[in-house]
């Protein structure tokens, strides 16, 4: 016979889930003991940052992932990341230790009550075994659920003496040799009439959304584009937690604002949107308008059928991103007529200021930004303007928050790393979305992983001073953060850190920053309010 710890264990080895991120208490203890030596597990100290690490290991590296949390308390510490994750796409097999089964019933302490409803509204699949020999089965379950499109979160809540109990080998052999996959073709009929629509179109656009660089369609997209000689969007930056596009592409014009009005208003002069990999849209703040002018047709490419149902406007195939672009690449050639578009400026470099602005600190992060490095973002007033001074154009470049919840840059950095050890990550962050995860800190030195910290200190919540502004609201306390040092904070936990105010200061620290093993950090006073260059 086999035990369920054993079986369990076979079946994360044959999808590849060596790497295990949590946090244990007692509940998870007896998963474990005796731990075997071809896993490693991530320790976070938190269970939003063992969530966020995993997120940002299984966008980074592809695969499953697998986090483990503490029974109640540990779920609902982990809810808001799993949330993210669940935006992100992320595919993340979630577990939770349970109370012992004979415990459950009187409520013995640490006993998770109606487990799977905590985690429910977030996970594609949230379930707790009716019988321990059925884990293994139940665990093959969620890594499907997880991977199959659109991927995300799958919940299972295993019982504490369940791992010891036994399995059938048969049942087991059989479930975990089993395969799913989900990357569907589009129908050929589906492909020629939006290739046809494409190249009769007088105006077209492509707005590149997340899921390009996700399915691997980064070289589809370019070679369409070309072909038809597409001006390019980036997808809102509210729900683009990756980069589709090069973003120093002559065809590239910049990142659609992500308001209705605005959004409907710049796409008004084409009479074709054809959006890849995105939801259509991922709209914020409540600004009305049109969402598509008279005259303009949308068409969205998406592997996520919820997406494709809720869009307001437009038609939409639903098929894997990366074939669908390969397949229209296929059927057009080269546009007979149609003008390139033309190369917009680029990127001007700031007023330094005094304190420095936001954009003259990502303007001088461009200048010694590495060839392949990956950049992680959560410095919400800061966004825009590191989109356009860095002008990431290499796939797997950018990671982002999907749902707008702040925590996932801090941590889901480090697993990124973890995941990408040969490409340099640097983690962007304000000083107030750095609270959300900052115990990662000593994730990132107890297991040296070598992300570089850049947290832009403004003193203040600047993003929401400006959507204040934005939506003619007043007086709302609790915007002000005088006193945060993160530089200290991350030296505490055993990170190096430097702070710094001036342009010479910053670019020193950086270099320093950049030459060194080990995680780094340097913090950079900086002017508050929104940085739109
Ligand atoms: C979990 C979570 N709590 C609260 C918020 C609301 N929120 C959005 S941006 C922001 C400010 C972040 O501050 P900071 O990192 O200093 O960035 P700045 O706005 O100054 O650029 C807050 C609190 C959120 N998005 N997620």
């Amino acid at each position: 016979m086999t035990t369920v710890r054993e079986a369990a264990f076979e079946l994360f080895r044959r999808h590849g889930m060596t790497t295990i991120f949590g946090n244990p208490g007692s509940t998870e203890l007896p998963m474990l003991a005796a731990f075997p030596e071809d896993f490693r597990y991530v320790l976070g100290l938190q269970e939003a940052v063992a969530v966020g690490m995993a997120d940002g290991f299984a966008q980074a590296s592809g695969k499953v992932t697998h986090v483990n949390l503490h029974t109640a308390p540990g779920v609902g510490n982990g809810v808001g990341a799993i949330f993210t994750a669940r935006a992100n796409k992320a595919p993340l097999l979630v577990t939770a230790g349970q109370q012992a089964r004979r415990l459950i019933t009187m409520q013995a302490n640490l006993t998770n009550r109606d487990a799977v409803e905590v985690p429910k509204p977030y996970v594609k699949w949230s379930h707790e075994p009716p019988r321990a020999a059925d884990v293994p089965f139940a665990l093959a379950q969620a890594v499907h659920h997880a991977t199959l499109p659109p991927a995300g979160p799958a919940f299972v809540s295993i019982p504490m003496d369940d791992w010891a109990a036994e399995v059938e080998p048969v049942d087991f052999s059989r479930q975990i040799a089993r395969s799913t996959g989900g990357r569907a073709r589009p129908g050929a009929a589906e492909i020629a009439e939006l290739a046809a629509r494409l190249r009769s179109a007088e105006r077209p656009v492509f707005v590149a959304g997340p899921e390009i660089d996700a399915s691997g369609g980064w070289d589809a997209a370019i070679e369409l584009v070309e072909r038809q000689r597409l001006p390019v969007w980036a997808s809102p930056a509210t729900g683009g937690h990756r980069i589709g596009f090069p973003e120093n592409h002559r065809a590239f014009r910049g990142v659609l604002p992500p308001a209705v009005g605005p959004l409907g208003e710049l796409l008004a002069e084409h009479d074709l949107v054809l959006v890849a990999g995105s939801s259509v849209f991922p709209y914020y703040p409540n600004i009305p308008g049109d969402l598509l002018a008279e005259g303009t047709e949308l068409i969205a490419i998406t592997s996520d059928p919820d997406e494709a149902a809720r869009a307001p406007m437009g038609d939409a195939i639903v098929a894997n991103v990366a074939l669908t672009l390969q397949a229209l690449v296929e059927e057009l050639s080269e546009h007979p007529y149609r003008e390139p578009p033309t190369p917009r400026e680029p990127a001007e470099r700031p007023e330094d200021g005094d304190p420095l602005s936001p954009g003259a600190v990502h303007a001088t992060l461009a200048a010694m930004f590495p060839a392949d490095g990956i950049v992680v973002l959560e410095s919400p007033s800061s966004t825009p303007a590191l989109r356009n001074q860095l002008r990431l154009s290499r796939p797997g470049s950018y990671y982002f928050s999907a749902s707008g919840g702040l925590g996932f840059g801090l941590s889901a950095a480090l697993g990124v790393q973890l995941a990408q050890p040969d490409r340099q990550v640097v983690c962007v962050l304000g000083e107030g979305s750095a609270q959300y995860a900052i115990t990662a800190f000593w994730t990132a030195a107890a297991y040296a992983i070598p992300v570089k910290f850049l947290v832009l200190r403004n003193n203040e919540y600047s993003i929401l001073k400006w959507f204040s502004t934005l939506e003619n609201l007043s007086g709302a306390p609790g915007l002000e953060l005088p006193g945060l040092d993160v530089a200290a904070t991350a030296q505490s936990y055993g990170v190096p850190s430097a702070t710094v105010s001036s342009r010479d200061q910053l670019q020193g620290a950086l270099a320093d920053a950049l030459a060194r093993e080990g995680p780094r950090l340097v913090q950079v006073d900086v002017a508050p309010g929104m940085a739109l260059a």
